[in-house]
C-alpha cells in the first residue's frame, strides 16, 4: 500500500515540475513545432529513399539494349509472334519494332564484317528474300541473355529450349538475329532505327522484375 502511494507521489511531483517550467500554451507550441520538424525532415528523407530505389531499379532496367531481328524464314514460317513472346515473357522491354523489306545496301552494312566470307552473297540474298522484323529490346544483360535465348549460330549446335534449337535446322536458315556485344548492338540499333523510333516508356512490371 505504502509503495503505491510513494509511486503516485513521485508521478505527481514530476508532473508538477513540468507544469511549473512549461506553461500549457508553450507545451502545445513545442509539440506542434516538434511535429512539424518531424514531418519536414521525414518527407524529404522518404522522397530521397524512394527516388534512390526507383533510380536503382531504372538503372538496372535501362542498362542495356540489344538488336533482335526475325529473319525472312522466321516471318514466313509464322514464328514472329513466338520470338517476340519469348523476349516479352522473359521480362525484357520492347523499345522499337518495325516490319520491312530490307534493301541490299542496308544488309551489306549490317553484315559488313562478314563480307569476306564465302557465304556472304548468299546471306544477303536470303535476308532480301522476304520481309524482316527488326526490334530493340531493353533490360539487364539483355545482349548476353538475348544470345543465349537465340542459341548457337548453327541450329545443329543449339540446345533445345533455345529459339534456334527449337525452330530451325540449318545455319543458313536460322530464323533470328541477335547482337553479339553491347557495342555492336549500339551500331546495329543506329543502323536500323532513327532516334525517334526508339520509344521511351516505363513498364509497370519493373518493380516485379528488378529488386
Ligand atoms: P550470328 O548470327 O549467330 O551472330 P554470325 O557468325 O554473325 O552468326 O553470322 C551471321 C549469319 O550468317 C548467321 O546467323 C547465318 O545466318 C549466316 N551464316 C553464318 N555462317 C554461315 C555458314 O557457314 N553458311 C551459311 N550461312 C552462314
Ligand atoms: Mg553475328
Amino acid at each position: 500500500m505504502s509503495g503505491v502511494s510513494a509511486g503516485r507521489g513521485k508521478t505527481q511531483t514530476t508532473k508538477d515540475s513540468a507544469s511549473v517550467f512549461l506553461p500549457t500554451g508553450l507545451k502545445v507550441y513545442t509539440a506542434l513545432v516538434t511535429l512539424l520538424l518531424g514531418i519536414l525532415l521525414f518527407c524529404p528523407l522518404q522522397e530521397i529513399y524512394t527516388e534512390k530505389v526507383n533510380l536503382t531499379m531504372a538503372n538496372k532496367a535501362e542498362r542495356e539494349r540489344t538488336f533482335i531481328m526475325v529473319k525472312p524464314d522466321g516471318v514466313q514460317r509464322g514464328l514472329l509472334g513466338e520470338i517476340v513472346k519469348r523476349f516479352e515473357k522473359k521480362g525484357f522491354k520492347l523499345v522499337a519494332m518495325k516490319f520491312m523489306w530490307a534493301d541490299e545496301t542496308l544488309l551489306q552494312k549490317h553484315y559488313g564484317d562478314l563480307s569476306s566470307k564465302p557465304f556472304f552473297n548468299g546471306l544477303v540474298k536470303y535476308m532480301r528474300s522476304g520481309p524482316v522484323c527488326p526490334m530493340v529490346w531493353e533490360g539487364l544483360n539483355v545482349v548476353k541473355t538475348g544470345r543465349q535465348m537465340l542459341g548457337e549460330t548453327d541450329p545443329a549446335n543449339s540446345l533445345p529450349g533455345t529459339i534456334r534449337g527449337d525452330y530451325c535446322i540449318e545455319i543458313g536458315r536460322n530464323i533470328c538475329h541477335g547482337s553479339d556485344a553491347v557495342d555492336s548492338a549500339k551500331k546495329e540499333i543506329d543502323l536500323w532505327f532513327t532516334g525517334d523510333e526508339l520509344v521511351q516508356w516505363k513498364a509497370n512490371e519493373e518493380p516485379w522484375l528488378y529488386e
